[in-house]
């Protein structure tokens, strides 16, 4: 089965309104390459005004609370981002399950709410160093997709994007042949746990220091079905040669 790419930007708690002129330079570029999927998960507070100011574009929010409403000051439900023109939400990113507790529970709830709500789902998953160190990175991260992927997702709406956690923000990336084991291990449990075809449907996004000077070595890997970025998603220049080189 062919898997489009899928080339995500992670903007993380960068953004002001004067991005929204980047947001649109940058999907701008993309258009040159439709065959890869493009989407952009700005701060919550540019969600609206960005899918408002590029129409069509893939737009998402980085995190939801798992209920649709109620007395949760601070977060943000996923109907309220599809209310709000997200298409895409991101659950489980690493500085949500360290920062803020976020449990494999916790995930598997918020993915499963997205979903109902009629968003594609990217659903983080990666291990820390000390785990990388200890050999048991595979088991690590087939345990978190054990715990937090949601049951009978539509695999055309469910997209795994694993990211070593010493791989983020720092420069470092793991070898092209530990990418490609794990990228292998996540489709087989996805296979084991969803079906075979569920499995081939999935995209397995790589996510952790990629950059222009990386993406096609990584995105060439077997398994790798695009890339998340977070540093590199914030301007045109930097975004652009990740899409190129999907
Ligand atoms: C990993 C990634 C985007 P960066 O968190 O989710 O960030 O590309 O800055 O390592």
């Amino acid at each position: 089965m062919t898997r489009r790419k899928y080339v995500v930007g992670n903007w993380k708690m960068n953004g002001l309104t004067a991005a929204l002129d980047e947001a649109g330079a940058i999907f701008a570029a993309a258009e040159a390459y439709p065959s890869v999927d493009v989407a952009l998960c700005p701060p919550f507070t540019l969600v609206g005004a960005m899918a408002a100011a590029v129409p069509g574009a893939a737009v998402g929010g980085q995190d939801c609370h798992a209920a649709d409403s109620g007395a949760f000051t601070g977060s943000v439900a996923a109907p309220m981002l599809a209310d709000a023109g997200a298409t895409l939400v991101i659950v489980g990113h690493s500085e949500r399950r360290e920062g803020f507790g976020e449990s494999d529970a916790d995930v598997r709830a918020k993915a499963a709410a997205a979903l109902a709500a009629g968003l594609s789902v990217i659903l983080c998953v990666g291990e820390p160093r000390a785990v990388r160190e200890s050999g048991e990175a595979i088991a690590y991260v087939l345990a978190q997709i054990a715990g937090s992927l949601p049951d009978d997702a539509d695999p055309a709406r469910l997209a795994i994007a694993y990211e070593p956690i010493w791989a983020i923000g720092t420069g470092l990336v793991p070898t092209v042949a530990d990418v490609a084991d794990m990228h292998g291990a996540i489709r087989a449990k996805l296979a084991e746990q969803a079906g075979a075809a569920a499995a081939q449907a999935m995209r397995i996004l790589y996510g952790g220091s990629v950059n222009g000077d990386n993406a096609a070595e990584l995105l060439g890997t077997g398994d790798v079905d695009g890339a998340l970025v977070g540093g590199a998603s914030l301007t045109a220049g930097k975004f652009g040669p990740i899409v190129a080189a999907a």
